[in-house]
């Protein structure tokens, strides 16, 4: 099964988990692009829920299918989100950000009863760390943040362009790919960036997990709570 195969599959698996007049959270990338897909068709069929996005790219698709989303201050609480990851752990941590949008994510997904990740199998990784941690900073001071994460790790750290240019997020941050090669304690290394002026988010979303759903090459899926 070529990848995006194993995406579509995972895609209509996990629309499945979504019921009638549900209050959702949808997910950023390309994984969660096939369940968007899915659930435009579904929408057409007569399934009902309102939607809450964690992008701006996730918003333009939900429009280019037919369906509407709302803000996240109309909610008290979602029932369900999914998303996508870069690195699952064995203990469910993840790392995610790979495409910009981990602050509106994990904000989203922080307000969801549960939170499912879709991935394909290489996704899975005994420790995080080989994919470049996403830190979110403001842009006011970012130097001084990426010099105090290089030298208090001792790793390299590269500011993510775009199409040549310094990529902005959503929220007019920028992000630091860093490469930490591996993170044993994701929890501590989340909290200590977090005391450092000018983060303002991490690509590290531990403990937040509820079910991780994976498409294997061979077409099948395994489901881990
Ligand atoms: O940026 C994100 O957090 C995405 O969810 C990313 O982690 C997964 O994107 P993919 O499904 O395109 O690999």
């Amino acid at each position: 099964f070529t990848q995006d195969e194993i995406k579509q599959q995972l895609g209509i698996y996990a629309a499945d988990f979504i019921k009638n007049d549900m209050l959702i959270g949808l997910g950023t990338g390309t994984t969660v692009y096939y369940l968007l897909k899915e659930l435009g068709k579904r929408k057409q069929q007569g399934l009902n829920f309102t939607a809450v996005c964690t992008s701006l790219q996730t918003q333009n698709i939900l429009k280019e299918e037919g369906m509407n989303f709302i803000s996240l201050d109309y909610v008290d609480r979602l029932q369900l989100a999914i998303d996508g990851a870069d690195e699952v752990d064995e203990n469910g941590s993840l790392i995610k950000g790979g495409g910009g949008a981990l602050l509106q994510e994990k904000i989203v997904e922080a307000a969801a009863d549960e939170l499912i990740i879709i991935v394909d199998e290489k996704k899975n990784v005994k420790t995080l760390g080989a994919f470049p941690l996403p830190v979110e900073v403001i842009t006011f001071g970012w130097k001084q943040v990426k010099q105090k994460i290089e030298s208090a790790y001792n790793i390299k750290t590269r500011l993510r362009e775009k199409d040549g240019k310094v990529y902005l997020t959503d929220h007019q941050h920028y992000i630091l790919d860093c490469f930490f090669n591996t993170i044993p304690d994701p929890g501590q290394l989340n909290n200590d960036l977090h005391l450092m002026p000018g983060v303002v988010e991490t690509g590290l979303f531990v403990d937040m997990a509820n079910k991780i759903i994976t498409g294997h090459s061979d077409g099948s899926i395994t489901v881990r709570d």
